[in-house]
């Protein structure tokens, strides 16, 4: 008797320590299929190359043209791909099309930088019908860009060498992006190396035309290391025994801002927040702080801040709005006659004791780069933006929606393809 209880105490134990242990594995289970489903885009590596592994220049060939190839098995709405090349040796000559390369047709922007030896391209599908998948198996792989290289004449009589690559990792607010219908993708850098040989001679100094729309392609970049902003000169002492002398003041502020996009009362929002920064000419921050505007009825946005005992000198102010570029202003009554084009040096906003009125209503803060907010308007925004259309989510229209009704659709589309010609946050 006693040894058949303790078989059915011993049984009932074994089968609970049994469900409670399936009850365990199914949720960890369900946690990682959950996980694995939701990166599952991440995942997906996309491998580039060159079309070659060596190139030679001579005075006789003095240019030479490289393919940058895309490999994958999924389908690919856009990305953003930087290459560093050796400047000492190589002239970067310019982004051609050749059929080959139009898979992706857009060429959105094109940032060279020529100091560095930089160069970033990116280009998207317009729309999700036309997305490009790497095609056959005996040929998966498209070209994405083709870049004209020549060489540089050299005095010397050595014959110099450098090698061009894919820049791995983030590149001041620039990094790589792959984007397909479902998300970003991995990139994969893969030590892909082009060894360059620059025979020593004469080379030519024409500049060949690029065949890509000049409209599309934009230099020279701004300089993406971003500690080299401020603008202060290296000779310039930090503080200067005249700020001590400084009057101290408190001033409340009325600012005036319109956000690109939005015409009217939005239907979407009752106010919107935004990142404030105020500074002195040389680009040290004397104040930074999140102000909310609430809307008016002829599209401008309003907002009122105080200021206690700040510097009595002049400034220049920032704003970034939180699907927005950052703007840099520098006077009080700013204006600009073609939208978004506004841009400033010399920061000569003066606060004066008490009220202060700063109308900023004749620029547009452009919109663009939507959270998770990285400076730039990248392939990622934008092929977010186009791969939601008409989406309901709450989630898609608090990240996707510029101007604020409620949806996500070509009106969004339009806005950030039209900011994208101003691409960068403006330096703080
Ligand atoms: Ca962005
Ligand atoms: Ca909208």
């Amino acid at each position: 008797m006693y040894n058949l209880r303790q078989t059915i105490k011993s049984t009932i134990k074994k089968t609970l320590l049994g469900v409670i242990a399936l009850a365990v594995s199914v949720t960890v289970l369900g946690f990682f299929y959950q996980y694995s489903q939701k990166s599952k885009a991440s995942m997906i590596a996309i491998d580039f190359k060159f079309s070659q592994t060596n190139i030679d220049l001579s005075p006789e060939n003095p240019t030479k043209q490289l393919d940058i190839e895309i490999f994958g098995p999924n389908k690919i709405s856009g990305a953003t791909i930087l290459v560093s090349y050796p400047k000492d040796i190589l002239k970067f000559d310019g982004f051609e099309m050749p059929d080959i390369c139009s898979g992706l047709d857009q060429t959105v922007k094109t940032v060279i930088n020529e100091d560095l030896g930089q160069i970033a391209v990116t280009k998207v599908k317009p729309s999700a019908e036309d997305d490009i998948l790497p095609p056959k198996p005996e040929q998966q792989f498209f070209c994405f860009i083709r870049l004209a290289f020549r060489g540089i004449t050299s005095t010397s009589s050595e014959i110099r060498k450098g090698e061009i690559q894919f820049i791995a990792g983030p590149v001041g607010t620039y990094e790589w992006e792959v984007v397909g219908p479902d998300g970003a993708y991995t990139p994969n850098y893969a030590d892909q190396k082009v060894a360059i040989t620059v025979s020593s001679g004469t080379y030519p100094t024409t500049t060949p035309t690029p065949t890509v729309d000049p409209n599309e392609t934009q230099t020279p970049s701004p300089t993406p290391t971003p500690l080299s902003t401020t603008g202060i000169p290296p000779e310039t002492s930090p503080e200067p025994v005249s700020q001590i002398l400084e009057q101290r003041i408190d001033a409340k502020a009325n600012y005036r801002i319109k956000f690109q996009g939005i015409t009217g009362q939005p239907k979407n929002t009752s106010s919107i927040d935004t990142k404030l920064g105020i500074y002195r000419a040389n680009g040290v921050q004397i104040d930074t702080r999140s102000v909310s505007f609430t809307p008016q009825a002829d599209g401008t946005w309003v907002a009122d801040t105080e200021y206690k005992n700040i510097p009595n000198i002049d400034y220049y102010i920032t704003i970034k709005g939180p699907k927005h570029l950052q703007k840099k202003i520098c006077e009080t009554n700013p204006k600009e006659t073609v939208s978004g084009t506004y841009r400033c040096k010399d920061g000569k906003i003066k606060f004066k004791k008490g009220n202060n009125t700063f109308d900023f209503s004749q620029i547009y803060m452009l919109a663009g780069d939507i959270p998770l907010q990285n400076g730039i308007i990248d392939a990622v925004d934008i092929i977010y933006i186009r791969s939601n259309f008409g989406s309901q989510s709450a989630e898609v229209i608090a990240r996707g929606d510029l101007n604020y009704d409620g949806i996500v659709d070509s009106q969004d589309y339009t806005i950030i393809l039209n900011a994208l010609s101003f691409k960068y946050d403006e330096t703080e």
